[in-house]
């Protein structure tokens, strides 16, 4: 399972229960990493590019890619993501955060930790409350940005030896969150044990993950690239946790990102209605097997199709096609679909950490947002489809002037 020098290694066994039985339901050829930004489009360096090939395990029912990219090269160096360049985001975690707080009288004697706590968007919360937190994240420009607001952070991956390092310096936490990086780390056991080692023993662990059911009903199938190691179900989830002496009591969903769980995990069995329900719906509509999963291939094939045809015919009326959100997520979508400069004029964003560099693979060029209305391009490709309400808003003046949003999942649709 781990890498030491290598680039990256293809997994033969299942990521959670070391099961052999793992079956491939969907290949998306080769691409480049979603979050590695190149800085010039003369650039002949070649970008690393790797396999992305999504497997069902038979065992324990874990959707996963095979393949592991090296975190090393995936998230230390110059990571663009920012989580705070997101209105919507921002508003999700402050309500969650505050929840917490009220739910589990959180107060100056309790303690926070956050997993990937990227630039501070969720614990600064916890700090203006005047509750104790600490950040861990390796991800440099992130980490430095969430200091510079007052979250002390760590700069690491979380593991099970940094849990019990921890441990041994007397911090155990109350709340443990960890959002959008669970089926980031390739140790998923060790993580998971570091979890139970580092939560007090009445504590609770909050985890946000995208769910498997809405990306094979919706067909986000761009939400898959290498970042992303493990595509949840409840039933897969509820394994993982109990082989590490934590129970799944609690799951809520959530729109954010297309469909994601929120799941309160604990050392106490206190399994309430919504998994065991949960757990009941994914069986019975055999999210836990492999059939659910075989039309998946064909259907992204489809959309594939569908929005390539919509782009060639719309380029070839004469119109001008920009795109928006140099999302990790738009990276697998132009890559897959073969979407280049040829179609789009270049893609905006907020995330200054972004703009002037290019999209990978196609290098089509990250601009400010005003590129906008500069350039009033006949339509905009919405890459990050699941901002698209923010997005629209924020966009009001453009659309009044005539522009048109193109929207890739779960069909191709111009609004
Ligand atoms: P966004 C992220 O993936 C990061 P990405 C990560 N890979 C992960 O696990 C998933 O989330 C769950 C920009 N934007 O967040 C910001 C605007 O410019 O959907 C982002 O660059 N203006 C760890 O990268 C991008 O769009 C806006 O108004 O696929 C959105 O990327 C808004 C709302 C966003 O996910
Ligand atoms: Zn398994």
């Amino acid at each position: 399972m781990m890498i030491a020098g290598a680039a990256s290694v293809t997994e033969q066994v299942c990521r959670s229960c070391g099961g052999s039985h793992i079956d491939t339901f969907l290949k998306l050829g080769t691409t480049p990493l979603a979050d590695r930004l190149p800085v010039s489009v003369d650039d002949d360096q070649e970008e690393p590019a790797f396999p992305l090939n999504v497997a069902f395990c038979c065992d324990c029912s874990l959707v996963q890619i095979t393949e592991t990219v090296n975190p090393r090269i995936l998230f230390a160096d110059a990571y663009p993501y920012y989580s705070s360049f997101s209105q919507a985001l921002l508003r999700h975690s402050r309500d969650n955060a505050r929840d917490l707080i009220e739910r589990r009288n959180l107060d100056a004697n309790s303690f926070v930790v956050e997993l990937a706590s990227n630039d501070g968007y969720l614990l600064k919360n916890y700090v203006e409350a005047g509750i104790p937190v600490l950040g861990i994240d390796p991800a440099e420009g992130p980490a430095a940005a969430a200091e510079k607001i007052g979250v002390p952070t760590r700069l690491a991956f979380f593991s099970r030896e940094l849990a019990e390092k921890l441990r041994q310096q007397e911090m155990r936490a109350d709340v443990i969150h960890a959002n959008n990086v669970l089926a980031h780390v390739a140790d998923t056991n060790g993580f998971v044990a570091g979890i139970a080692r580092l939560l007090k023993d009445d504590g609770v662990a909050v985890i946000e993950a995208p769910y498997v059911e809405p990306m094979i009903d919706h067909c986000e199938f761009d939400t898959i690239y290498h970042e992303h190691l493990c595509y949840f179900s409840v039933t897969a989830l509820d394994k993982l946790f109990r082989r590490h002496g934590l129970y799944l009591n609690e799951v809520k969903h959530l729109s954010i990102h297309g469909g994601s769980l929120r799941l309160y995990v604990e050392m106490r069995e206190h399994v309430g209605a919504s998994v065991t329900n949960q757990i009941a719906h994914e069986r019975a509509r055999g999210i836990d097997a492999i059939d659910y999963y075989l039309d998946f291939s064909a259907t992204v094939d489809k959309l594939k199709v569908e929005l390539s045809t919509l782009l060639h015919r719309l380029k070839a009326s004469g119109a001008s096609i920009a795109a928006y959100g140099a999302a990790a997520k738009g990276a697998t979508l132009i890559n897959t679909v073969g979407i280049g400069r040829d179609l789009i004029d270049f893609v905006v964003d907020r995330n200054i950490h972004k703009q002037g560099k290019h999209m990978p693979g196609q290098k089509i060029p990250i601009r400010s947002t005003e590129a906008l209305l500069e350039a009033q391009p006949d339509y905009v490709l919405v890459l990050a489809w699941n901002f698209l309400d923010e997005i629209m808003e924020q966009q009001a003046e453009y659309r009044a002037r005539g522009g048109k949003f193109i929207v890739p999942v779960p069909n191709p649709r111009i609004v």
